[in-house]
């Protein structure tokens, strides 16, 4: 059996499947907000935080890496487990001191993640892919580095706040003294996998591209991206590695406290998106997936890498081979939750508002769905602009909001992805949102494809522990094909003769006038 561990923005979870069964075993997630009230993150990062920063706790993934395993261990026998695969949400980062090596290697079974870990952080929080605040240190590299032109073709995105890359130059810029006592960086995914091998894990290729400090065509640290970023950044950096290659066995900690076996395998993490593209199947070129969980991203295998000239879309690596490329949306899940609740709603309304009480292209309503900063295109929106009838404008009928809403994220995420130049002629759909059939049929609607979804909303947990197979010497096509079957009736279809055509220039022209 292999694990797959996902650690994503407001939850850590768990899958368990059987490579040759092709069955999923178990599942088990732990949220953040609501099973660890302690860390005041109810959406999994710290409130509050100024000029565009968001950053998180890492003890609280620590926190719930010891409760899901606990919770794991009553479902399924975790000593026949023999390997374990992982992602985390990327661009978010560690830092740790030079203790951290050997306090990894000396986890103690009769405690806690939590407590052990306490002294080896040099930097108390760690910033997150929702983190706005590096606009002056994307210039400043961006300005070495040429323009960022250049920076797109190393590394297959300009310099993006979010990524890595610019949060630590503001760290360095900000705490040369918390920064100079950091002995290593790490994403969120090698973290994690650090924790589980006992060891400084590698960052893997399709994580390590959203930093803004990796070649995209040699596969390596780029010593000019690096040297643009900070000073001795190269020796903070974990090594570079493919996802799912052997890191090590599994500490000993997790031996002892969870049964595991001393001889099972943990293998290179990667990113949540690079998982899920893997958990949907999809890593083959030819099919598009969206997701749409915290954040709502638009992802699809390449043959070969080529980069947005507008600047909104990434190129990863693929964890199946070649290349990815990502476009991705922070109003997500966000927004929805914040109109759902200015409006008292709750999901299912959600599904009516879109399946019975509306129309498509919502008589002329139109929505700027934006609640909060958003990073496609880049703007620090508020709140919301509309555009239509007059008590629409005012605030007023909760389906026309709703629907609003949700063809405005479509048609930004429609208008934003024409780069990539595929012909869109079905869409995997996934993600905690994906559930919602009124969700999905707008989906259709707007692309003129249909949806799919398959059996397991989580594709990122389940892409995490395919990659534990590979780790286990298992194909990676074979795992697909025995896990990845779109569920029976999840199939929605786009509304005969509907065109989004005119509603999208509307959009864009909406767009336009406020950017
Ligand atoms: P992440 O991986 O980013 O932590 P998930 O993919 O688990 O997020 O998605 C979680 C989000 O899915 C929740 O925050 C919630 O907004 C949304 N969600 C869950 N169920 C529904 C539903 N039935 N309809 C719409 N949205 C939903
Ligand atoms: C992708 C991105 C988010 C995070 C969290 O670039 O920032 O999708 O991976 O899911």
């Amino acid at each position: 059996m292999h694990l797959g561990i996902d650690s994503s923005t407001q939850s850590l979870s768990g899958l368990v499947i059987n490579g040759t069964t092709g069955e999923i075993v178990a599942e088990k997630s732990v949220n953040f907000g609501s099973d660890l009230p302690q860390y005041g993150s109810p959406q999994g990062f710290l409130p509050g935080g100024i000029d565009g920063e968001v950053h998180a706790n890492p003890c609280m993934w620590l926190a719930a890496l010891d409760r899901m395993l606990l919770e794991l261990g009553k479902l399924v026998d975790l000593s026949k487990i023999s390997t374990i695969g992982g992602s985390g949400q990327q661009h978010g980062s560690v830092y740790l001191n030079a203790s951290a090596s050997e306090r990894l290697a000396n986890l103690d079974p009769h405690s806690d993640l939590v407590s052990q870990m306490q002294s080896v952080w040099s930097r108390g929080t760690s910033p997150i892919w929702m983190d706005t605040s590096t606009g002056a240190q994307c210039r400043q590299i961006a300005e070495t580095m040429g323009g960022d032109a250049e920076v797109c073709a190393r590394s297959g995105s300009t310099t993006i706040e979010r990524f890595t890359g610019p949060q630590i130059r503001k760290f360095w810029q900000q705490h040369p003294e918390s920064y100079e006592s950091t002995s290593r960086i790490h994403l969120v995914s090698s973290f994690l996998c650090s924790i589980l091998a006992g060891c400084h894990a590698p960052i893997d290729f399709g994580d390590g591209a959203g930093m803004n400090l990796m070649n995209l065509a040699s596969r390596q640290w780029d010593s000019e991206l690096l040297e643009a970023t900070a000073p001795g950044l190269r020796m903070k950096l974990p090594e570079l590695s493919a996802a799912g290659s052997v890191v090590g066995a599994v500490a000993e900690y997790f031996v002892i406290k969870y049964g595991f076996s001393p001889e099972c395998r943990v293998g290179v993490f990667t990113g949540d998106n690079p998982a899920s593209l893997v958990g949907m199947g999809a890593t083959s070129p030819g099919q598009v997936v969206i997701s749409l969980g915290t954040s709502d991203t638009f992802f699809a295998g390449m043959t070969q890498a080529f980069t947005d000239p507008r600047g909104f879309g990434h190129v990863f690596g693929n964890p199946g081979g070649g290349y990815m490329c990502l476009v991705c949306f922070r109003n997500g899940s966000l927004a929805r939750e914040a109109l759902r609740d200015q409006y008292g709603l709750d999901w299912s309304a959600f599904d009516r508002a879109a399946l019975s009480q509306t129309h498509p292209g919502n008589q002329g309503n139109l929505m700027l769905p934006f609640f909060g900063p958003e990073i496609t295109p880049r703007r620090d929106f508020e709140r919301p602009v509309r555009q239509g009838s007059e008590a629409f404008v005012s605030g007023g009928n909760p389906d026309l909001q709703v629907r609003a809403l949700l063809e405005g994220q479509f048609l930004n995420m429609k208008l934003h992805t024409d780069w990539i130049g595929i012909h869109v002629d079905r869409i995997l759909l996934t993600g905690g949102a994906s559930r919602n059939d009124g969700i999905a049929q707008i989906v259709a609607d707007v692309f003129g494809a249909p949806v799919e979804r398959l059996a397991i909303a989580n594709s990122a947990a389940l892409g995490a522990a395919i990659l534990g197979a590979v780790t286990a010497g298992h194909d990676m096509n074979a795992m697909q094909s025995k896990f990845c079957h779109p569920a029976q009736d999840s199939r929605i279809e786009p509304t005969p003769g509907i065109s989004y055509d005119a509603a999208l220039s509307a959009y864009a022209e909406l767009l336009e006038r406020e950017i």
